[in-house]
């Protein structure tokens, strides 16, 4: 039996807490505040807008991917004020999970920029609001400008079937990843 931890990361409202909680087996551990007035122009839901509460310090959440893999799920917070705590969150990670939302491609820059810096394999989750695919994942890719060995995937949050592919997509890329670092020369 082996277990392996796993961040979800991504931009403010782009569906991280919904995945934790549509793939977990266990009940989420949630740290979600309510979105008050005082967030009005500093938090913007307007993509959003069923969007009550907001993750302040992190999601966590646990898989059996089969009876050999456990995966244990963070979630981080995705207002950047919150962006503090993510050097904790990543710490022992195998890899990660970049949330996006197509119609705020942007938001997700800073999170693919922080696994680049620290070399941590991550794949691209579309997250199709509205049951819509709007781009194409070659398209993201492009727009993105990330390397064509990433695997760029789509998925509905809130389903576990779909989430639940998309951590399966995650472990084989991190093992094609690990193999690969290994057999390449010094
Ligand atoms: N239509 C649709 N709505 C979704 C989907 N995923 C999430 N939502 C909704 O979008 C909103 C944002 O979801 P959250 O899971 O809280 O987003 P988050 O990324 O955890 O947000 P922060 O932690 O505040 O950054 C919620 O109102 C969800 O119900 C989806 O796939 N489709
Ligand atoms: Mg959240």
């Amino acid at each position: 039996m082996t277990s392996a931890k796993i961040v979800i990361a991504g931009g403010f409202g782009v569906g991280k807490t919904t995945l934790v909680g549509s793939v977990s087996e266990i009940t989420p551990l949630t740290t979600e505040a309510i979105m008050t007035s005082a967030g009005v122009g500093v938090d913007d839901n307007r993509q959003v807008p069923g969007k009550m509460t907001t993750t302040v310090a992190m999601d966590f959440g646990r898989i059996s991917i089969d009876r050999d893999l456990i995966l244990y799920l963070f979630g981080t917070p995705g207002q950047t004020r919150f962006w503090f705590m993510w050097d904790e969150l990543v710490r022992g990670a195998i890899g990660a999970v970049v949330m996006v939302d197509t119609r705020r491609l942007a938001d997700c820059f800073a999170a693919i920029d922080f696994f680049e810096h620290r070399r941590l394999p991550y794949l691209v989750a579309i997250n199709c609001f509205d049951g819509m695919q709007y781009h194409n994942a070659q398209d993201v890719r492009d727009a993105l400008a990330i390397s064509s060995d990433v695997p760029v995937v789509s998925c509905d949050a809130r389903n576990r079937e779909s989430t639940k592919n998309v951590l399966i997509s995650l472990v084989e890329y991190v093992l094609t990843m690990r193999r690969t670092r290994a057999v390449a020369p010094a």
